[in-house]
């Protein structure tokens, strides 16, 4: 499972122990215009997904019963990746933007 890091530090710090943290990456997303830069990312289980929102307006980056990130005006939002798999993502209010999240193991 990917969880919202809102779902509670429990997740979180699972995923922390179970991966060495000199592993673990943050990647960037940029939201700029209604589109999320790169649109296509590979990451590995353990990584920290975070979106940019560049945008005068909330954007999320949602993958239908995997994870829903809430990404305001101008702020950050982040994922912990969890679990490995291809997650077609899209902006709730703004179906035309489209993305793609690849997770090894
Ligand atoms: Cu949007």
């Amino acid at each position: 499972m990917i969880h919202k890091l809102s779902l509670g530090a429990v997740c979180g710090l699972a995923v922390m122990l179970a991966v060495p943290s000199a592993q673990a990456e943050t990647i960037r997303i940029t939201i700029d215009k209604l589109v999320f830069s790169p649109a296509e990312i590979s990451a590995a289980v353990g990584d920290v997904i975070e979106w940019q929102n560049n945008d005068v307006m909330a954007h999320t980056a949602t993958a239908k019963g995997e994870f829903d990130v809430v990404i305001p005006p101008k702020k950050t939002a982040t994922l912990t990746v969890s679990k490995a798999g291809t997650f077609d993502y899209t902006c709730r209010f703004h179906p035309n933007m489209k993305a793609r999240l690849q997770v090894r193991q």
